[in-house]
């Protein structure tokens, strides 16, 4: 018995993908440079192409100046064939508008196609993929929703973000967030992993990750790519992206999903009734990841456990059958 938990134990041990793969930390062995873009942009002309009004400097990538009507991309050209990623973005938004008087914002691209230019942020609109907004100006003037606000969308190419109700129809969540104009770095997580799509913002200088969009039921190929673009119209900001880094994510999935053909895939949503009824995890625990190995072994040691209470009862109650076996002889 005891042979045969150490032989659990070993088997828990060796599987550290189970236990740490949690990335969030930035745990640069997993960094992918070729789906990185980071200081001082070396990369960029080989593994980055860029369009429009984007400038790159030695400490920035400006999408767009805070000038009017300017609009501006970058685009890995190396298509992505992980399946389970997370991608960090660090940016800054910020110009000379006022409270309200500024626009339009960033969006952060995982699409089939590329430097495709279009009315979606300075994208195009019928786009296959994951897109992420960060949209700065509210242009519908609902008031349920403060602005900047963060919000998610999966496309097959038949639908189209309306940009003048701000998405909402195509949104699958969100959440505002202070990112404008602040002294400090602001951050953007985007993880996806095993049908999960996670969005954490880190916006107030705590370093520390917000929960901001979290729903299962996801499916997105795999040699998509990565970009992220920029649009100002009447109004406008600087749109600075620092850095996006993407890294892998160490997750095992079973021989059926790895026979599958990923690059397949059509982007899809199986919704249940609202985007709120996929939350795998009710608590948005987005660093929860490396309880995983605990879970099973806390599982494998209960199975353990009841194996020897069954072993120690059976012996028992072998033992007095013989022994009023002996009585009836
Ligand atoms: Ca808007």
């Amino acid at each position: 018995m005891g042979a045969l938990l150490s032989t659990w134990l070993v088997l828990l041990m060796s599987r550290p993908g189970l236990v740490s793969c949690d990335l969030t930390d930035g745990n640069t062995e997993h960094l992918k440079r070729e789906h990185s873009l980071m200081k001082p942009y070396q990369g960029v002309g080989s593994q980055w192409d860029f369009w429009g009004s984007t400038l790159v400097t030695s400490s920035y990538v400006r999408l767009t100046p805070d000038e009017r009507s300017k609009q501006g991309s970058i685009w890995n050209t190396v298509p992505c064939y992980l399946k389970d990623w997370e991608m960090h973005v660090q940016f800054k938004v910020h110009g000379s508008g006022k409270k309200n008087l500024h626009g339009d914002g960033i969006a952060l691209w995982y699409t089939r196609d590329r430097l495709q230019a279009g009315p979606v942020f300075s994208n195009f609109a019928l786009f296959h993929g994951l897109a992420v907004f960060v949209d700065t100006y509210s242009n519908d003037d609902a008031t349920d929703r403060s602005f900047p606000y963060i919000s998610a969308m999966v496309n097959n190419g038949s639908a189209s973000y309306d940009h003048g109700k701000d998405g909402r129809s195509s949104e699958l969540g969100g959440c505002s967030a202070e990112i404008r104009n602040r002294d400090h770095d602001t951050y953007l997580a985007i993880r996806y992993s095993r049908g999960r799509l996670t969005v954490m913002v880190d916006v107030d200088d705590k370093n520390e990750w917000k929960s901001c969009i979290d729903i299962g039921g996801v499916r997105l190929p795999t040699g998509y790519f990565f970009g992220a673009s920029a649009a100002t119209g009447d109004l406008s900001d600087n749109h600075d992206l620092i850095s996006m880094k993407l890294y892998q994510l160490m997750v095992e999935h079973s021989p059926e999903e790895e026979d599958q053909d990923w690059s397949q895939i059509q982007p899809s949503v199986s919704l249940l009734k609202s985007p709120k009824d996929n939350i795998d995890d009710p608590t948005g625990n987005f660093r929860g990841t490396p309880l995983t190995g605990w879970k099973v072994f806390l599982l494998l040691l209960c199975s353990l456990l009841g194996i020897v209470v069954c072993a120690v009862v059976g012996a028992v109650v072998f033992q007095k059958r013989q022994e009023r076996n002996k009585r009836f002889y």
